[in-house]
């Protein structure tokens, strides 16, 4: 049994229309970052978060997954291997290829989160911060999303699955944003074979040992096959 870790990012659901963090068309482009994706921005200005949030909901709940989404589940299937599954992405294209098991680091765009309690429950359409928490009744909630400065989800869980597996796979991410960054130093240093997925050569460190150049939608389900 081969166990294999991947790790997925923006790039992977940019095929299915949604807009990556960072290079031409990125979300950041309308939103600084420091404006929308930290607790202190929320602090500061909930409502403007909560609206970033919820066309982000909106528009991941009209997306479709793609032909990369479909592969990683299909290989999920598979019973020679052990496939854990980690994404950065919030969006659920994973869950709607039919994948399960989905270790979301950086939360769901479906859960909604109370800062007051930390009790959890499914996002609405439209989320307000005014919004009573069904468990405490605060009035604080927020999205279910890791901000800068917050602790990433399921670490121990990560950590785990690197330090067992035969295998790394990154694709479609910048490799820009900490602790997941850091994933393919961890898994090189204990001589893992590490692939890279990008659309951008330039995006794909020589710390992988194979580098898969072009757009997700072709190269996940070809390396899967
Ligand atoms: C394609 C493609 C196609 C396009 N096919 N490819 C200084 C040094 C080191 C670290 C830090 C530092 N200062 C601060 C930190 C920590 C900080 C950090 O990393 N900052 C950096 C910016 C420097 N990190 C944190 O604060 C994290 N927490 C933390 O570190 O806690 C401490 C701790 C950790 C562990 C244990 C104990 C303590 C939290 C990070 C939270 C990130 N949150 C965000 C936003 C919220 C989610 C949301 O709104 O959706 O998560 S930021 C944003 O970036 C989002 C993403 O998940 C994340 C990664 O982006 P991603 O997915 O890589 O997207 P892009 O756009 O960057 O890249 C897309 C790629 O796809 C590109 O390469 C394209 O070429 C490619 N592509 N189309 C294939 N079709």
């Amino acid at each position: 049994m081969q166990r294999i870790v991947v790790l997925t990012g923006a790039g992977v659901s940019a095929e299915s229309g949604l807009s990556t963090f960072r290079g031409g068309g990125g979300l950041w482009d309308d939103h600084r970052v420091e404006d929308v994706a930290t607790p202190e921005a929320f602090a500061r200005d909930p409502a403007l978060v909560h609206r970033f949030y919820n066309e982000r909901r909106r528009k991941a709940g009209a997306a479709r997954p793609n032909a990369a989404h479909h592969a990683l589940a299909e290989l999920a299937a598979r019973d020679d291997i052990h496939l854990t599954l980690v994404t950065q992405n919030v969006d659920g294209l994973h869950e709607a290829a039919g994948a399960r098991d989905v270790i979301h680091m950086h939360g769901a765009l479906a859960d909604a989160l109370c800062a007051a309690c930390g009790h959890r429950w499914p996002a609405p359409k439209v989320m307000a911060a005014e919004d009573p928490c069904p468990d405490c009744a605060m009035r604080a909630t927020r999205p279910d999303i890791v901000w800068f400065g917050e602790i990433p989800y399921h670490m121990e869980r990560i950590a785990e699955a690197l330090e067992r597996a035969d295998i790394f796979a990154s694709i479609g991410t910048s490799g820009r944003v900490y602790p997941a960054a850091g994933f393919v130093d961890h898994a090189a240093a204990r001589g893992v074979t590490c692939h890279g997925f990008n659309l951008d050569a330039d995006e794909i460190g020589p710390v992988f040992d194979h580098h898969h150049v072009g757009p997700a939608t072709q190269t996940v389900p070809a390396w899967v096959a």
